[in-house]
């Protein structure tokens, strides 16, 4: 089943049939049991499909976290971007080591809306998204449910100095999440497929996709590592990593258009400011 955030309030998808939910998302989060709890707060009406344009951003009292370096592809990218700060050794450590690079990356009101514009920094050079499968994790530390992020990161930042990281990934609409919440206790299948485009004047400038498959951390590991001496009241959102790095020669402008799409989860689009 699926969770939509909406102007609406929260929204049940099941079995192609969408009821409106009397609870708030982080009453759901904190609920001991979701799954269970849900019939009892469904309203037995069916109603229309959300309008994209009446989608928010399923997020309400959680932080958002994320986990880096996770792929081999970034471990890759990273090395190259911060040569010259001696990133040939330290992006590799991480990716081989026992535990994983974990930083903090938006407060709920830097997140962005589905549909709603993302921003590069305006004093970065080299922009990019990171299309990342995100987990919903309850104030246990498991997993309750996975969306689709977006980690906008400014490459030139994080690659002249690492302690520069912060800057280069958490400012103001650097985060977006949604559509929904695929609400499920169930690992995803390693075949499941992230991809991206990103458009420009209605022309693709980029394509990208991997696989689960490609992940080399598992997410419940990782959500582990998060909640090792932190507690999050109101449960958390860990993005898992992007496996997906447009070339060096690639840089996000202003006007684009952010497409992500997660089997099972849906799409989430994003323009840039
Ligand atoms: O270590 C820098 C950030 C890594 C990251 O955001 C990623 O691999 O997705
Ligand atoms: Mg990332």
């Amino acid at each position: 089943m699926k969770i939509y955030r909406t102007k609406r309030g929260l929204l049940l998808e099941e079995h192609t049939q969408f009821h409106s939910l009397s609870i708030s998302f982080d009453e759901l989060v904190r609920s001991d049991d979701p799954h269970s709890l849900i019939p009892s707060v469904r309203n037995p009406t069916i109603i229309a499909a959300p309008q994209s344009q009446d989608l928010l951003a399923p997020i309400g009292s959680q932080e958002v976290w994320a986990a880096g370096v996770t792929y081999f592809r970034s471990r890759s990218a990273r090395m190259e971007e911060s040569k010259d700060a001696g990133g040939g050794s330290f992006y590799d450590r991480v990716y081989s080591a026992v535990r994983p690079e974990l930083f903090f990356k938006a407060t709920a009101r830097r997140v962005v809306h589905p549909a709603a514009h993302v921003r590069i920094r305006s004093d970065a050079t080299w922009s990019v998204p990171e299309p990342e499968l995100t987990l919903l994790l309850n104030p246990r530390g498991e997993i309750i449910g996975y969306t689709i992020g977006n980690d906008m990161s400014s490459r030139d930042i994080e690659g002249e100095n690492p302690l520069y990281l912060p800057q280069a990934k958490v400012y103001d609409a650097s985060c977006a999440l949604g559509p929904c919440v695929l609400l499920t206790r169930d690992p995803l299948p390693k075949s499941t497929s992230i991809r991206i485009e990103i458009l420009r004047n209605n022309a693709t400038v980029f394509d990208g996709a991997t696989t689960l498959a490609e992940l080399k951390r598992d997410p419940a590991e990782l959500a582990g590592y998060l909640f090792r001496d932190n507690t999050f009241p109101d449960g958390a959102y860990l993005m898992t990593g992007t496996g997906i790095v447009p070339g060096d020669d690639f840089t996000l402008a202003h006007g684009d258009l952010i497409r992500i799409t997660i089997d099972n989860i849906g799409t989430l689009e994003n323009p840039v400011a």
